[in-house]
């Protein structure tokens, strides 16, 4: 037994929200939970400190999966972003304190070692087709064997994926949501043009990724997905909104290029049928989203059986300590695709000190015992919280759309 003495949670705003969860036990071994919910931070926080840190204190940190059944089997009120968040952090830190306790990182103890590296793709964006190629240069020059392409839309202000800052993308850029245009008529031509002029410019020895999110109808996701076949794309990520998983098997009779979907589901039941029915190629899920390593690993297993890849979320509103632990993941997991990777700031790096690093296009978790992310507090407690969320859309005419 190796009980549970305190637990904690950290929010931090070191250029943007982070909640943590902290983890001690008898003995002095602590580990740490992503519990970041990009603009619904507090929420989780609340959820963690009234409802999960009492029950909690006082457990077998060892017994990892019957706590994992105590706090997902035992809510009545199951599944949904808060509580799935919650119950991940709880994992990610007992899963940190499990490899700690035996000396060694992480992926040892999920089954060792599959692959050397952890292919990541980078996120190259642009407000033109053509600054986005050259963005996209920079980044085969880094190294990076797979790019992700957004660029911006003619007769758009604004659009999903570009970005100010070029290192990353934060669209949670106020504390109401900013209200942004949308019209599908206007993007759907620009990505064909966009692979085109790529294709041109970055040969075809690279992978490149696009994400839709969620904005499509299936039967224009359908003719995307066909106008984007020629330039052999690594797959079209959240073409359609995620709550309809039926609805790829439309977009699937019309098209042959790869599909990515789930960085918004938090249960292997909204995974379910899109992976037995296998209607798409890669599944999106984290460790922080998705109820931490223990679920996370059961969607990879269930996806394994239908030749289902995993391609873990990784933009920037996922802290180091979830960065940290999908690596570990990923190294170890067979049926691996590809791991998303946007670049956080020097100051997030600063506050979360981590051992995974960067090599060929890859990505590399550490050595060192546990996930190998630590929180320096001191520095944490120098950057309080700012509300912020993300934005809308509405089309042209002022009507809600999908953001
Ligand atoms: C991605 C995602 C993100 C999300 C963000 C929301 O593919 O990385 O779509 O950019 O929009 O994580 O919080
Ligand atoms: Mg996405």
């Amino acid at each position: 037994m190796l009980k549970i003495t305190d637990a904690r949670v950290i929010v931090t705003c070191p250029g943007r929200n982070f909640v943590t969860l902290r983890i001690e036990t008898r003995g002095g071994l602590h580990g740490l939970g992503d519990a970041t919910l990009n603009g619904r931070e507090l929420a989780v926080a609340s959820y963690l400190t009234g409802h999960i840190i009492p029950a909690l204190i006082g457990r077998d940190a060892q017994a990892i999966e019957d706590i994992w059944q105590y706090f997902y089997r035992g809510a009545y009120w199951r599944r949904g972003p808060v509580t799935m968040s919650a119950i991940a952090a709880v994992d990610t830190a007992l899963w940190d304190i499990k490899a700690k306790q035996a000396g060694l990182p992480l992926y040892q103890i999920l089954g060792g070692a599959s692959r050397t590296g952890v292919m990541v793709y980078g996120h190259a964006n642009g407000s033109s087709i053509e600054e986005t190629v050259a963005e996209a240069q920079r980044y085969q020059t880094m190294g990076y064997r797979a790019i992700r392409l957004q660029s911006g839309v003619p007769g758009l202000a604004a659009t999903y994926g570009v970005s100010r800052d070029k290192l990353f993308y934060e669209p949670a850029d106020a504390a109401l949501p900013t209200e942004t245009i949308w019209s599908s008529a206007k993007y759907l031509p620009t990505v064909a043009k966009l692979f085109e002029a790529a294709r041109e410019a970055l040969g075809w020895d690279i992978h490149l990724l696009h994400d839709g999110h969620h904005r499509l109808t299936p039967i224009e996701a359908g003719r995307l997905g066909r106008d984007l076949e020629p330039y052999r794309p690594f797959w079209l990520e959240d073409a359609t909104p995620a709550e309809n998983p039926a609805a790829f098997r439309l977009i699937r009779q019309h098209t042959t290029t790869p599909l990515a979907v789930g960085e918004v589901f938090n249960s292997i039941w909204d995974a379910k049928l899109l992976i037995e029915e296998q209607l798409i190629d890669y599944i999106r899920t984290t460790v922080l989203h998705a109820g931490g390593i223990t679920h996370l690993r059961r969607i990879a297993s269930l996806a394994d059986l239908y030749g289902v890849r995993t391609g873990c979320h990784g933009a920037t509103d996922l802290s180091p300590v979830c960065m940290g632990a999908a690596l570990h993941f990923d190294l170890w997991v067979p049926n691996f695709g590809i791991q998303e990777y946007m670049r956080h700031s020097a100051e997030t790096d600063a506050v979360f000190p981590h051992a995974y690093s960067f090599n060929d296009g890859a990505l590399h978790p550490g050595e060192a015992p546990g996930h190998g992310v630590d929180i320096d507090e001191k520095l944490a407690a120098e950057y309080p919280y700012r509300p912020a969320s993300l934005p809308i859309n509405r089309l042209e005419d002022g009507t809600m759309h999908n953001w």
